[in-house]
């Protein structure tokens, strides 16, 4: 082949280090070094200390709920919040979801129940629901994909009408907002992730945020082994606690929150013009009258008018060392135990089969530059004008 373009093809490869999904941003590296030097001073490093105290305290502030549990990760917080609110026997979620999502119940033994999702949204669709009921149903986990809110009203009242329990999984939106309420106030309670990939990074964490006093008081109990004082256990418990050094860098995060959302945005935008056009592919969009983190740069690629389908696309950037990912592919449904458990549940989640296949999430965050965005843009297009070629290679 004569002057090949794209490192599938035999060139060198755009990017001499892989560009992950996922790569942690970092507030004020020296004002985090300092909070650690005063943990290190005080010796208290775990345990509901100073510093998960106040990250906390602007947890709440920043929502406006009344109490923010601060844990070790966001899926000790669903199993958490999971047993406080005792759902039990079935619970309906999204298949469309990473995978903690439906283990955190399957964990403690309560089924999922997968329901579609609205491809437009890429959230549950609320309308698949309700013949997802039986008798065993105790509650709905709505999941607020890529920040973007989950139809919280209609979950609510069908939730209400049915007698059910309503939680969220909303690791993905810290900062998002909907009708112009902050998620964090929807459901019975909502959980964070702050996993080094997450938007506000604490390397791992989580939190639960309800405004409902009793909940919180059990939450906080079942997060420390029970104990209601020293030597005092007063209810079953697990280990849920985040650490100071967590912390730290969570209240650090929290500070670069406008820096980070900027970068993002900036990001956003200049992928949206970058890849203007471009038949089959479409970027998702982020409502600009909600308050959005942008957190995550998610393609569409359409294979009936696409030239590439998402699975060469991915080969392509990833021989370019862009090392796109495929969430939530192929769903949980897809995925063991429920795979095995479940078999027929795929018969009900047309539009998770389909869509899950067709999306990829390309990388952003403070060290992807407007450059990089554009060389990754570029790529794409080149691609996509050399399809054929491309497809022949690939099908070697
Ligand atoms: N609910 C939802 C809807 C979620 O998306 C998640 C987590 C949870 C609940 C549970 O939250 P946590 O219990 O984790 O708090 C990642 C994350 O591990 C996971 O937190 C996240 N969702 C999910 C969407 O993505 P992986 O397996 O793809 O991540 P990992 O660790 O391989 O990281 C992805 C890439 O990021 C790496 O290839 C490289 C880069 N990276 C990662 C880390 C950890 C870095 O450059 N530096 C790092 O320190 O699941």
């Amino acid at each position: 082949m004569n002057n090949p373009n794209l490192a599938i093809q035999g060139a060198q490869p755009h990017f001499a280090s892989p560009l992950h999904v996922g790569r942690p941003n970092e507030g004020d590296r020296k004002q985090f070094l300092e909070c650690v030097e005063g943990m290190l001073d005080r010796r208290w490093y775990t345990n509901d200390g100073p510093l998960v105290k106040e990250f906390e305290t602007r947890v709440q502030e920043f929502l406006g709920v009344k109490h923010c549990i601060a844990m070790c990760n966001a899926t000790i917080a669903l199993e958490i919040a999971i047993r406080a609110l005792e759902l039990k026997g079935e619970v309906i979620v999204p298949s469309y979801t990473f995978i903690a999502t439906a283990h955190a119940l399957q964990w403690q033994e309560v089924s999922p129940v997968f329901a579609d999702m609205d491809p437009g949204t890429h959230n549950i669709d609320p309308s698949c629901i309700e013949r997802l009921i039986t008798p065993r149903t105790t509650g709905i986990i709505g999941v607020h994909t890529w920040g973007r809110a989950c139809d919280a009203e209609a979950i609510c009242e069908i939730a209400e009408r049915e007698g059910l329990k309503v939680m969220f999984d909303a690791a993905h939106a810290f900062g998002c907002s909907q009708k112009g309420k902050m998620v964090g106030e929807f459901g019975a309670c909502e959980v964070f992730s702050f996993h080094a990939t997450k938007f506000i990074n604490c390397f791992e964490g989580g939190a639960v945020v309800t405004n409902d006093d009793a909940l919180a008081e059990k939450m906080r109990l079942m997060r420390n082994f029970g104990f209601g004082g020293c030597d005092r256990v007063i209810y079953l418990g697990t280990n849920g606690k985040m650490t100071e050094v967590c912390a730290a860098m969570g209240l650090t995060s929290l500070d670069a929150m406008d820096e980070i959302i900027a970068v993002n945005r900036r990001n956003y935008e200049c992928y949206k013009k970058g890849l203007e056009g471009l038949p089959g592919v479409s970027l998702i969009d982020y409502d600009p009258d909600e308050k959005n983190n942008y957190h995550y740069i998610v393609v569409e690629v359409d294979p009936d008018v696409c030239p590439l389908n998402r699975d060469e696309l991915v080969e392509v950037l990833q021989a370019e060392n862009v090392l796109a990912r495929k969430y939530f592919w192929p769903g949980c449904h897809n995925m063991e135990p429920y795979r095995s458990l479940q078999p027929n549940a795929h018969l009900l989640l047309p539009e998770t089969e389909r869509t899950s296949a067709q999306v990829m999430v390309l990388p952003t965050g403070q060290e992807v530059s407007e450059e990089t965005v554009g060389i990754i843009c570029h790529i794409i297009q080149t691609a996509l004008d050399d399809a054929s070629a491309i497809k022949i290679i690939l099908q070697r």
